[in-house]
């Protein structure tokens, strides 16, 4: 991380800080490709249902940066895809 104008390169442990305050850490930040200075930067999910038949999962990303989603059919420990 210290490569990023705004690290310092003094300090090998600002990767494991959070400085925007949102809980997610610098390192976390810069792996997810959103912004370690802005609280609005975050990558998210949001799962609504209106009647618990039909569940809507929205995925919050950033633009050109591939994420992978896993998912599995049924609970359980095994089974993911
Ligand atoms: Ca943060």
């Amino acid at each position: 991380m210290e490569f990023i104008e705004l690290w310092n390169a003094s300090d090998p442990f600002d990767a494991d800080l959070d400085s925007d305050r949102d809980g997610v850490t610098n390192r976390a930040e810069y792996l997810g490709g959103t912004d370690p200075m802005d609280t609005q930067g975050l990558l998210g999910l949001s799962i609504t249902s209106e009647n618990l038949i039909e569940i809507v999962l929205t995925f919050r990303a950033v633009a050109g940066n591939p994420c992978l989603i896993w998912y599995r059919d049924a609970f359980g420990p095994n089974g993911w895809r």
